[in-house]
Formats: C-alpha cells, structure tokens, sequence
C-alpha cells in the first residue's frame, strides 16, 4: 500500500510566468556595465544572464515533476487530475522547452555578433531575444499554475502512514467526519453542507503493541460518471484506490435525507470496482433520525443489494461505535500476524 505523508513534493518550489518576469527584470536591474565594457557587450551579458534563469526554472519545473513521478501512483493520479495531462507528457514539454530556448539563445547571439555597436539595434536585438525566451514560459503557465495549486494541496496532506489504513467513503452529508472524530481524536471541520470536507484528513488509532490504524476521512462522492468528478471528490476515489487497505463505506438513509439510497448504491458499487478485492466494512449511520421498522427495512435492502452485512450506527450517540472499533483492531491484529 502506498503512504503519504512522508513526500518531498510538498517543499518543491515553482514559479509562476508573472513570478519568473518579475525575478528577472529584478535581477536584470542590477547587472552594471562594467569598466570599459561596451553596451553591446553589456546586453549580451544581460540576455545570457535571462537564458540562464529560464534553463534554471525549466530544471526546477523538470525535477518537480521527476519527484511526483518517484512517489507513486496516488501523486502522479492526483497531478493528472490537477494538470489535465499525465507526468510523463509535461517532462517530456519541460524538456522540449530547454531545447527550444538553447535555440533561441544561440540564435540570438549570433544575432549579437553580426550588428555593430548600433544602441537602438542592440535593443531591438535584445528585446526580441528576451521576448522569445520568455514566451517559452508564458506557454507552459497554465500549466504552471495547476502545478503549484496541486502542490498547495500536497502540502495540506495529513500523514497517512500507518499499520493499517481506513478510508471513510461516501456520499457528502452521511456522517464521515462526525465518525471519524468520534472513533478518534482527529477534529475534522463538521458542516451541515455538502462537501464541508475538501481534502483527506486523518486520525489515528494506537492499538498496544500491535500498531496504529488511520483512520483516513475523505471527502463525499457523488452519484456521478467518473469523467464529471470534480477535483475534491477526486482525493477521495485515489484515497480508496491507491491508500486504503480497508474501506468503511458510509450509508445514511433517513426521510428528509437529500441522497437517495439508490445513489448511495450507486457510489457504493463504483467504490467497490475501485477497491478491488480489499474488504468494504458497510456503515449506515444517523439510525438515531429513523424508527426500527424503516431502518430494519434499510438495512435489509442495502443487504440484499451490497451482500455485505451493515452495521446500524450513530456517530451522534455513538450507538455501536465500539463494535467499529472492535472490528477494525481485529482487522490490524490479523493482518500484523499475517506479517
Ligand atoms: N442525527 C445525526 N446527525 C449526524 C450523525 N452523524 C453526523 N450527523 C450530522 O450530519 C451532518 C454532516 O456530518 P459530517 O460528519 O460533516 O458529514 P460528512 O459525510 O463528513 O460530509 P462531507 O464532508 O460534506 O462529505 C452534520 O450536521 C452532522 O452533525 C448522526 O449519527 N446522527
Ligand atoms: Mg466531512
């Protein structure tokens, strides 16, 4: 199973095209002529200096990139999802940008080396120069810019480093987080609105001596085609996917409910595709909102359609939250033993 928490990602830096102008024409202030030195000479020496900075930030775009691509599947998903292209496609661009601008700056020296000593030709010269190195960037900055949110986001990351690993999956609404903060001492933001929680959050559970479960929470998911998902609901499907060796797939089935139970079974069978063969433990949460005739008659349908036994919960009174506990430390004993 694959961990976070531990990448390096997060303390990659980039630029953005503004940030990188910005740095140069800073930067280019302060390159005096020297003794004697002719202005030609002096705007060579200028023009080299941009080159060198753009060769530098590309290396910087280029080791970023190689850094998501070392650290697994989740990271390189997530950054497809971000940048709308995979790893492989934008190292293969950061390269051909270093190309490009090898070109362009022997070019533009030769440029150089053929006027005379002419200031307003010099200019041109160099200002042109500059433009083209440049716009190499301004080209790559949409992309730039999904590449430093997605780092952002990286940096947010709870560590997800554990003996055994937990995701709370479901629609929004159903209770995950209120779960999570009741079967561990995690504090996740808790809201009366869907997607109140916008990335993955963890908690921990030390059991003595065999070792710590995470309990990870993630954001909902909707009854939706897999092309449509937002970015949000996103870290959850990759959290399933890629971190989880458990899932609590989370129901809550109540009248005035806005998710109907046929759109929890829709999400359920799609989190099962994506979780292959590793178990599905099914919650229905909230029964402190229904009588025993309606839940009984939930919990046998959401049996009859998932073949999986549901447990009734509340993460309001905490009904049958030790059982829970007591499954998923089972769980991580016979899987420390398994070791
Ligand atoms: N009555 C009742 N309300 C609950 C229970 N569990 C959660 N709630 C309420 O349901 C609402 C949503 O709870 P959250 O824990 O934020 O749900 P979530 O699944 O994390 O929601 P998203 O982050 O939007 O996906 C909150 O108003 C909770 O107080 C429960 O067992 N019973
Ligand atoms: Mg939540």
């Amino acid at each position: 199973m694959e961990t976070i928490g531990t990448s390096s990602i997060s303390k990659q830096y980039v630029k953005s095209y503004v940030e990188l102008y910005n740095y140069v024409n800073e930067n280019l202030k302060k390159i005096k002529p020297g003794k004697n030195e002719s202005f030609k000479t002096l705007m060579k020496r200028k023009f080299t200096y941009t080159y060198q900075t753009l060769i530098k930030e590309l290396q910087q775009v280029h080791r970023t990139l190689l850094d998501i691509r070392s650290q697994g599947d989740f990271f390189r998903e997530l950054y497809e999802a971000y940048v709308g292209e995979d790893v492989e496609c934008s190292l293969k661009e950061a390269r051909k940008r270093v190309k490009q601008a090898k070109i362009i700056y022997n070019t533009v020296i030769e440029e150089f080396t053929r006027i005379n000593e002419d200031k307003g030709e010099v200019i041109r010269v160099f200002k042109k120069g500059i433009g083209r190195l440049l716009s190499l960037y301004k080209r790559m900055n949409k992309k730039i810019l999904m590449l430093k949110e997605y780092l952002k986001e990286i940096s947010k990351m709870p560590d997800i480093r554990g003996d055994y690993v937990v995701v709370l999956a479901g629609l929004p609404q159903v209770g995950k987080s209120t779960l999570l903060s009741k079967l561990t001492s995690a504090k996740p933001e808790i809201g009366t609105y869907p997607f109140t929680t916008k990335t993955l959050i963890a908690g921990h559970l030390i059991v003595e001596p065999y070792g710590r479960i995470v309990l990870v929470d993630s954001p909902g998911i909707l009854d939706s085609p897999i092309e449509e998902k937002n970015i949000i609901e996103y870290k959850a499907i990759l959290a399933v996917k890629y971190l989880a060796d458990q899932v609590l797939y989370v129901f809550s089935i109540y009248p005035s409910f806005y998710y109907t139970l046929s759109e929890q079974l829709n999400v359920y069978y799609s989190v099962r595709k994506i979780v292959g063969d590793k178990p599905v433990i099914v919650l229905v949460n909230k029964v402190d909102l229904v009588d025993n005739v309606f839940l009984e008659k939930t919990l046998s349908e959401i049996e009859k359609y998932t073949n999986v036994k549901p447990i009734p919960v509340s993460a309001l009174t905490g009904y049958n939250l030790d059982k829970v506990r007591e499954i998923l430390v089972k769980r991580l004993m016979d899987k420390t033993r398994r070791l």
